[in-house]
């Protein structure tokens, strides 16, 4: 078999695998302490296991890159951005109660998201997966919450690609339009009112706004190559999260957490017993 990760039957068993992981909140070993795992398969996997969930009823509603920080990639010792799928189930409502029991090891980071649009200036098919015709018309604060599949938070860049990058849920503030100085905005991670990590905006890839050339660039080389027809396109109105301004922290229940987007404002939740809709 010249694919790695046992062919396209395998590749699906592997994404069952990840999927299950999620929906019963249970770490498992990762997947490439069984077989090798190469990053074309890794985005293969992916893209099957957010599949599973869009035909149990989830809608994509944006893209998140990973490791576009030194903080980032130092904490978890990866050095390649990397990029996963939110879908609306992951949605969380500014300033709502995020119930922590259905995740396996919650971790939250401070990130600028991006509303994508339609680009009327720029020359190019529609349609095309690599986002050649979106632009970035709107910011805002956000926190994504990561929660690895893996035992103990560890794992190689393709086992964390085909766990869709950690995703797990994410919190967006107001849109606005994209600050010209946006680079340079102080970023803090607050939990209880204490600022627990702060950077400026330039930690992430020397700009947030570099985020949309860098997903074009991922979706070139890695998640729409390598046959992997069933990875969504970007479209106009996704959302573009740019990755984590630092590193990520633990939650806990009980903890009222925000980011501060210098600029952009405010947006949080609080983390809680009571049932959310995000997981
Ligand atoms: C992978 C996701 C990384 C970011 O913002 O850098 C990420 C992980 O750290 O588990 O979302
Ligand atoms: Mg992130």
């Amino acid at each position: 078999m010249s694919r790695t990760a046992g062919g396209p039957s395998g590749e699906k068993a592997l994404a069952a695998i990840l999927d299950d992981a999620r929906c019963t909140a249970t770490a498992v070993e990762q997947l490439s302490a069984a077989q090798p795992l190469s990053l074309a398969a890794a985005y293969r996997i992916q893209a099957i296991a957010l599949d599973a969930r869009v035909s149990r009823g989830e809608r994509v509603v944006g893209l998140k890159l990973g490791f576009t920080s030194e903080d980032k990639r130092r904490q978890m010792g990866v050095h390649e951005v990397i990029s996963g799928w939110l879908t609306d189930a992951m949605r969380i409502e500014p300033g709502s109660c995020l119930d922590l029991a259905g995740f396996v090891h919650p971790r939250v980071e401070p990130e600028v998201a991006f509303l994508l649009a339609e680009d009327t200036e720029e020359d190019g098919a529609p349609g095309q997966a690599d986002g050649c015709r979106l632009q970035l018309v709107a910011a805002a604060p956000a926190l994504e919450v990561i929660d690895s599949r893996y035992r103990d938070f560890r794992f190689s860049l393709p086992d964390v690609v085909a766990d869709n990058a950690s995703a797990a849920a994410f919190v967006v503030g107001d849109w606005q339009p994209v600050p010209d100085n946006l680079r340079s905005a102080a970023v803090q991670l607050v939990f209880d009112g204490d600022i627990v990590a702060a950077a400026h905006a330039d930690a992430i890839l020397g700009d947030p706004v570099n985020a949309l050339p860098a997903a074009r660039q991922l979706f070139a080389d890695t998640v729409s190559e390598a046959g992997n027809h069933m990875a969504p396109a970007l479209a106009a109105g996704m959302v573009l999260m740019a990755g984590a301004a630092t590193e990520a922290f633990p939650l806990a229940a009980g903890t009222e957490v925000h980011v501060v987007v210098e600029g952009l404002g405010r947006v949080g939740f609080t983390t809680g017993p009571v049932r959310s809709t995000a997981r």
